[in-house]
């Protein structure tokens, strides 16, 4: 069975594949290369299903699209669906890291709570036009740290800390193994949330 994957972040192209290898090996996940949609949702649920769908009306195939961002407290819930272009319209990942904690600059540790959000859409086109859409959320709590540390992973990686460490031994996402960050992260526990669905392709 065949799926694609609609996102032109390689960075999530990687995470999907050993994501989907741990919970469905016999799939096999094809890079979408088609026209990219504009995501003019106003959540992270309606731009997966933007991405998704575009995917599966190109292809054909069943399509899989992550809308995804990080959330800080005090700024409300931003950048939110805004993570990537949060420093500007180009996707640049340093920038909107120095940006973010600008805007922290002032906010002592107790206050500095954020989350990832990995939001999951799965269209399934069906006979005579039909499809079927589901859509799967996973949230993966945390702070932001002062300093950016660590060289793995992408985007906001290097200013998250994680919930739940040790607190004399705790290290930013981009610290950590790919495959620690693949067990824990956002976009695996939306994939928790994804595998009964993907049982009914
Ligand atoms: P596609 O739309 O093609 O999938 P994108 O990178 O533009 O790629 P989004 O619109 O969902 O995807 O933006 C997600 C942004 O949120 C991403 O660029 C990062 O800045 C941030 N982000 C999402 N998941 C992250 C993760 O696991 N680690 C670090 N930053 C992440």
């Amino acid at each position: 069975q065949q799926i694609v994957l609609a996102t032109h972040n390689l960075h999530k192209v990687a995470e999907f594949q050993s994501i989907v290898a741990s919970v469905r090996p016999d799939l096999q996940v094809l890079a979408y290369d088609g026209p990219e949609p504009i995501e003019d949702g106003v959540s992270f649920a309606e731009n997966a299903l933007i991405k998704a769908r575009a995917a599966a009306a190109h292809t054909g195939l069943p399509a899989l699209a992550d809308d995804s961002g990080i959330c800080v407290d005090v700024l409300g819930g931003a950048p939110g669906i805004f993570s990537a272009y949060w420093a500007g319209h180009a996707k640049d990942a340093s920038a909107n890291l120095a940006l973010l904690l600008d805007q922290l600059s002032d906010i002592a540790d107790p206050h500095r709570t954020a989350q990832f959000h990995s939001t999951i859409a799965l269209v399934i086109p069906g006979p005579e036009g039909a499809v079927d859409e589901r859509v799967v959320e996973g949230v993966w709590p945390g702070r932001l740290a002062h300093v950016a540390a660590g060289g793995g992973g992408f985007g906001y990686d290097p200013v998250f800390i994680p919930d739940g460490q040790r607190f004399d031994a705790e290290t930013t996402v981009a610290e950590w193994t790919a495959e620690a960050k693949n067990e824990a992260s956002h976009r695996a526990r939306a994939f928790v949330a994804l595998a009964v669905h993907l049982e009914d392709l």
